[in-house]
């Protein structure tokens, strides 16, 4: 294997047929930047290339579900999450777009020469075809009755009811979705990727690396879940797959008699990289074709877990038929993230995206970049919480980084007048504590750099924060606020030194927290640094001018975290809302779908915190003008009962209550309902269809009896 002089970094063209969530920014592209961050600070060279992803079936039902044209959609999300990647601090080097011209000619041109190479068989089959809209039916364009569950609006590729995987001949009595009309069978010509033919040159290259004699891979480097989704591909035996659609939304087929199709988007999308790195070429007068055939070139794809078998095997394929162009180095794809409990859903708007949370978290982009960062799902899917996120805040980047700058900046200021200090020459002011700092702070910029080059972005994260650990520490241990007086000397050293844990930092910290990080040059008074100037002696000059002391964190409060929760839990289905949720969200048909997802396991100290007790409901009565909700009276234990405010009306009438026993959850924060307080939650389950159960003790225990 070549030692790699140049990396072409990839991060996977998101559909431009919606905005962007926390989702996609934790899966492939805050990982990816991390990564070409970091590699521009070692001074490698290195390319960062994404754009939209403009055709197929994502785009045109989006145009149809808001009544506009193709081209209308993919100009208002490309503008939508161009934008967002700007304001989050994703740096690529270009975002392109596969709707562009230059796009379609190099698409085009690449299929053409795997045409000329004998890559294609050519195939007629009867296809659904739609009289009233004279086209051919892409398989979401069809629905029917489910063969297996009777749902009888399934997909022509899946039945979201049962879940299971269809073909539209699957279906019973098909309808086409653009007319309502039934759909007539009709031949139809495609080219197909004859993938069986690969199939023993891929399994090989997959597993050892090795193509042609040559090592281009070293597997033990491939995430375990990547290489076990490819050889899972393989072992099934790799099939034909049709790579053009009867479409006029996509990029022409440019053959004689292929009118009205087009590439399959899983096609042109992946060459979409190579056309957004033609792009950037023609903008800075260069070369693009060193990034993409140079054999001293490490391409690297950075995407989620369902565009594996896309990138780790289909575009390697193409690519290798084509000729001339690199395979991938790796693929390190991301599991998925989860967010409070359920799965991340566009369509239930079940999400934080990221153009809101700019909108209301205005300058604070960091801030969610490192709560991501600390549970990218690596090796297996995580979960983010609005309270991990303000503990994350509030317990790491206040209290480690901001505090430790913030006390730095304020001595320096009080004591130099806001000059660097000169350190003491004499031995006597080098204590034992900066023998210790030093030898533990410089071993962090090579770890973390070498996790970040092994996608371990959680652990290099995690290093990079013990600096500003060291930092709290050594200021602790030294208490140079203390010594003002008696050794100045000292006092001198320590924050002469302290400047340049802040230095280290800015670098340390750069690739996760960019903001963060030129804040911080600009307080010392420097410009860009590498990641060879963590440390530099000479760095941190005395006499020089720095800043004002800046809180560079502000402490995030459980009122803004409960406005945030509440309004997504404004999307949360019904019948499975717990019960102190009020009014708001209608109840809705698919609620009995959502699926369970485990969440992080906690410390026993954390359950320990719930005081959960046996309640006796004492009354019940409907609260005016919210048909949801209903005002309990509950004993627990205490000299009067509570008031619990419970969104059951639905489910219980008033009269049935009292005299039942439930569980209690006593002190979760009182809340107001409708002008009620509700001082506590009463807790529920959920039957197969939704309804909610009190959960109930085994037999009569009495009120206030605690449940642990
Ligand atoms: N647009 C799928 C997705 O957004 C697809 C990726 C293309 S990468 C070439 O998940
Ligand atoms: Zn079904």
């Amino acid at each position: 294997m070549k030692a790699p002089a140049r990396t072409t970094v990839t991060a996977a063209l998101p559909y431009a047929n919606g905005p962007l969530h926390i989702g996609h920014i934790a899966g492939a592209y805050l990982p990816a930047d991390i990564y070409v961050r970091s590699l521009r600070s070692r001074n490698k060279e290195v390319l960062f290339i994404c754009g939209s992803d403009e055709h197929g079936a994502a785009i045109t039902l989006r145009a149809i579900k808001e009544g506009t044209t193709p081209q209308a959609i993919v100009d208002k999300y490309h503008a939508l999450m161009g934008k967002a990647f700007e304001d989050f601090g994703i740096a690529f080097d270009i975002y392109h777009r596969t709707s562009s011209e230059l796009h379609r000619k190099t698409s085009q041109e690449f299929f053409l020469q795997l045409y000329a190479n004998g890559a294609f068989t050519e195939n007629t089959e009867e296809q659904y075809y739609d009289t009233e809209a004279k086209q051919f039916l892409a398989d979401r364009y069809i629905m029917g009755t489910c063969p297996n569950c009777g749902n009888p609006d399934a997909y022509g590729d899946q039945c979201e009811k049962c879940g299971s995987a269809l073909s539209p001949r699957d279906l019973i009595d098909p309808r086409s979705t653009l007319s309502g009309s039934k759909p007539v069978l009709k031949p139809t010509k495609h080219w197909y990727l004859p993938m069986e033919r690969s199939q023993e040159w891929m399994q090989e290259w997959i597993n050892t690396g090795m193509l042609d004699g040559d090592q281009q891979h070293d597997p033990a480097e491939w995430k375990p879940q990547v290489l076990g989704q490819c050889n899972s591909w393989l072992k099934e035996g790799l099939r034909p797959r049709a790579m053009t659609r009867d479409l006029t939304w996509g990029v022409p087929v440019p053959l004689p008699g292929a009118e009205g199709k087009a590439l399959y988007v899983w096609l042109d999308a992946p060459i979409g990289y190579i056309s957004a790195a033609k792009q950037w070429a023609a903008d800075h007068g260069t070369d693009w074709e060193k990034w993409w055939k140079a054999d001293d070139t490490r391409l690297l794809h950075f995407i989620g877990k369902d565009n594996i078998v896309f990138h780790a095997i289909i575009f390697p394929i193409l690519l290798k038929q084509h000729g001339g162009f690199i395979l991938p180095q790796n693929v390190p794809a991301n599991e998925f993230l989860n967010l409070e409990g359920r799965k991340l859903s566009t369509s239930r708007n079940w999400a934080v995206w990221l153009h809101e949370y700019i909108a209301r978290w205005p300058g604070r982009q960091d801030e969610l970049r490192y709560a991501l960062a600390t549970i990218l799902p690596e090796f297996r899917d995580s979960e983010f919480t609005w309270k991990d996120f303000q503990d994350k805040n509030n317990n790491e980047l206040v209290a480690i980084i901001g505090n430790f700058v913030q006390r730095v900046f304020v001595l320096c200021n009080k004591y130099y007048g806001g000059k660097v200090p000169e350190p003491a020459a004499s031995n006597a002011a080098q204590g034992e504590q900066d023998t210790v700092l030093w030898a533990e702070l410089s071993a962090i910029p090579g770890k973390v750099a070498e996790d970040i080059d092994k996608f371990r972005f959680r652990d290099a994260l995690l290093s990079a924060m013990n600096a500003g650990r060291l930092g709290n520490k050594y200021l602790t241990d030294t208490e140079p606020w203390k010594l003002e007086k008696t050794d100045p000397d000292r006092v001198r050293t320590v924050l002469f030194n302290s400047l340049r844990i802040t230095a280290a930092l800015s670098v340390v910290l750069e690739p996760f927290l960019p903001f963060t990080a030129q804040k911080l040059r600009t307080m010392l008074g420097l410009g860009e640094l590498k990641w060879a100037d963590a440390l530099r002696e000479g760095l941190i000059v005395p006499g020089a001018a720095i800043g004002k002391a800046e809180h560079l964190f502000k402490p995030i409060t459980d009122a803004e975290i409960a406005v945030e929760v509440e309004r997504l839990k404004a999307n949360e289905p019904m019948e499975s809302r717990s019960t102190e949720q009020g009014p708001s969200a209608p109840p809705r048909a698919d609620a009995v779908e959502t699926k369970v997802v485990a969440k992080p396991n906690i410390s026993f100290d954390d359950f320990a915190k719930l005081d959960i007790r046996i309640g006796t409901i004492a009354a019940a009565e409907r609260v005016p003008k919210a048909d949801k909700l209903l005002k309990l009276s509950i004993e627990v234990g205490e000299a009067a009962p509570r008031t619990i405010v419970s969104g059951i009306a639905q489910h219980f009438a008033p009269e049935e209550l009292p005299g039942k026993q439930v569980l209690v959850l006593c002190n979760l924060e009182p809340r107001k309902m409708r002008g009620v307080e509700s001082q506590g939650m009463v807790l529920m389950a959920e039957d197969a269809e939704g309804k909610l159960v009190f959960v109930q003790p085994g037999r009569e225990v009495p009120p206030g009896g605690e449940v642990r």
